[in-house]
């Protein structure tokens, strides 16, 4: 009887994307970056994607990253029971009288950016609903014609090489599955898909750790650039 046996390494011998080593050039843009078109005070990027995926951390890491601190303004929550995040509901639009509703936004009101969040380590754990939700807005945001970006969170949580290193993300075999499940599922291109590693507070500042969150946040500016350009 022939046995075969298969084995591949963890790690991918390159990395799938390459994350600059030093960070000034990404922090530079991103604390010069002010929109060129006079109608915009600023690039206005919405986060969505199911409690507890690591949205308001990752607000919370941008906010570190620039001021060079672990912060916490955003309330995060670990026990995921209810989140201090907005809820929103694609099926049923806002309408006249609702609280928040604002029949003519200008584009300074509107989005300009969409970034899906989902934590790494579960992504084989959504359910049908939640995909159908997150593919739902995405569809809505591309059909007004809004740029759409993805993050990955807790990359750490999800892979052991990655905790040992947390330069091994985009190495990673098994995050490589998960970012081709991931576009697949939500019909995003793998170049828009980022690994990220969000600041805890009981972390300290890391340049690996801040290196992931400026790239995805650098490329989250290009996109909205890219977009308001256009209009
Ligand atoms: N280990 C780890 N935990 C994270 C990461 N991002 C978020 N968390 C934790 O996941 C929980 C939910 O995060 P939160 O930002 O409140 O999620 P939200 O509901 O999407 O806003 C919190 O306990 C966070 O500390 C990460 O990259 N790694
Ligand atoms: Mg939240």
């Amino acid at each position: 009887m022939l046995t075969s046996l298969i084995w591949s390494s963890p790690l991918l011998s390159q990395p799938r994307r390459t994350v600059p080593k030093s960070n000034k050039d990404n922090l530079d843009f991103v604390k010069s970056y002010k929109p060129r078109n006079s109608k915009v005070k600023h690039l206005r990027i919405l986060l969505h994607g199911p409690v507890g995926a690591g949205k308001s951390s990752f607000i919370n890491s941008v906010d570190s990253v620039l001021q060079g601190r672990v912060t916490g303004r955003v309330p995060t929550d670990a026990t995921s029971e209810k989140s201090f995040t907005e809820q929103f509901n694609p099926k049923r639009q806002m309408q006249t009288g609702d609280p928040s509703y604002n029949p003519s936004p200008t584009l300074d009101d509107k989005v300009h950016v969409l970034v899906s969040v989902i934590p790494a380590d579960k992504v084989t754990l959504l359910s049908d609903e939640v995909w159908k939700k997150m593919r739902e807005v995405r569809l809505a945001a591309r059909d007004m014609g809004i740029p759409q970006v993805a993050i990955l969170t807790k990359v750490e949580k999800a892979c052991a090489e990655v905790k040992e290193d947390i330069n091994n993300v985009y190495k990673s075999r098994y995050l490589k599955e998960q970012v081709d499940m991931f576009s697949e599922l939500l019909g995003l291109p793998l170049n828009c898909i980022f690994l990220v590693r969000n600041y805890e507070t009981k972390n300290s500042m890391n340049d690996s750790i801040s290196a992931l969150i400026l790239c995805a946040l650098r490329h989250m500016i290009d996109y909205g650039k890219d977009y308001l350009k256009d209009l």
